[in-house]
């Protein structure tokens, strides 16, 4: 973290950015990010390759995140959040090569490529924002309710609501910490989970219909297809959950979400979380053997095909992994 905070300094310009596919920690952190630099006396521009979600919109200073790729100028480092590969970064990736001297790596994934110049990497904290938050402690740079509001969701949606096992006492401390800027938990919660759209509980339905199971109740899958989304003209940015209800089925040891992209249906977005104690089956492995990564617990990865061949050949490879458990 001393790293991090050194190469700030020694820097003017910076260049903020996350992963494609925008969600709370990724928007939360970066929104805290350009405030601990803005409170350094540094000059910082969040550039991502995607636009930010709808429901996001209501974070302090979203207006300020841009995936304006013109006039851009030359930046002495870029800082990319929440990112296991620069990849991840999407559109930006180039950018950061042509015009970011040099590279600050902050991530929080087990799977984390060290891409860096300065890479801090901790698979242990619950999120890139309880990262950011500890920056802004070593700095000692003076948090506003707005920034304690940015971070509280990037830790509260990362935490599937302090619900995941990357939710700790030093987590809570944080979040209690955050609180006491004035943050109503309540409201902050209803912000984030309950503006869900007619749109989106159709999507819903649609999809929970597809639930499936292996023979033994150990592996439960579902899926999100083209038509789904074009039938219901439901946002697929607000899926997030969807594979917590193949999860949250009793017995069930993997839980697989197959999305069909929304502009080439055969390339399939998968999701992947498990659940247990002790012999808990590592996702992040499944994910990798297909390009992909992310925690032990939840992880994704992009296959090409159609829907059923990939769904045939993840789901045999699902059942080979358990076999060996
Ligand atoms: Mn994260």
């Amino acid at each position: 973290m001393k790293e991090v905070i050194d190469a700030i300094k020694k820097s003017k310009r910076f260049l903020i950015t996350a992963h494609v596919k925008l969600e709370g920690d990724a928007l939360g952190s970066q929104l805290a990010m350009k405030e601990l630099l803005i409170g350094m006396g540094k000059e910082a521009f969040i550039l991502d390759s995607d636009p930010v979600p709808e429901h996001y919109k209501f974070l302090p200073k979203a207006d300020e995140v841009s995936d304006k790729f013109d006039k851009i100028g030359i930046f002495d480092a870029a800082i990319v959040l929440d990112c296991p590969t620069l990849d991840r970064t999407g559109r930006v990736r180039d950018v950061i090569k042509a015009k970011a001297v040099s590279v600050i790596n902050i991530d929080h994934h087990v799977s984390n490529e060290k891409f860096g110049d300065v890479n801090w990497v901790e698979p242990n904290a619950s999120s890139a924002g309880e990262m950011v938050f500890r920056l802004f402690k070593e700095a000692r740079v003076l948090m506003t309710k707005e920034v304690a509001l940015s971070l509280y969701i990037a830790i509260l949606t990362d935490t599937g609501s302090f619900n995941y096992d990357n939710t700790s006492s030093i987590t809570h401390e944080i979040a209690g910490e955050l609180l006491g800027y004035g943050l109503d938990p309540a409201l902050v919660s209803e912000s984030v989970y309950e503006r869900r759209s007619v749109k989106d509980i159709n999507l819903l339905g649609l999809v929970l219909a597809t639930i499936r199971v292996n023979k033994k109740g150990t592996i439960a899958y579902l899926e999100v297809t083209k038509d789904m989304l074009d039938k219901t003209g439901a946002d697929l940015a607000k899926s997030e959950g969807l594979i917590n209800f193949a999860r949250s089925i009793d017995g069930v040891k993997v839980a697989v979400l197959f999305k069909e992209d929304q502009e080439d249906k055969n390339k399939i977005n998968i999701s992947f979380r498990s659940k247990g104690n002790g012999n808990v089956v590592d996702v992040n492995r499944i994910a990798s053997l297909f390009g992909g990564g992310g925690h032990t617990k939840a992880s994704g990865c992009v296959v090409t095909g159609s829907l059923e061949d990939v769904k045939k050949k993840v789901l045999a490879k699902i059942e080979e992994v358990l076999k060996r458990c």
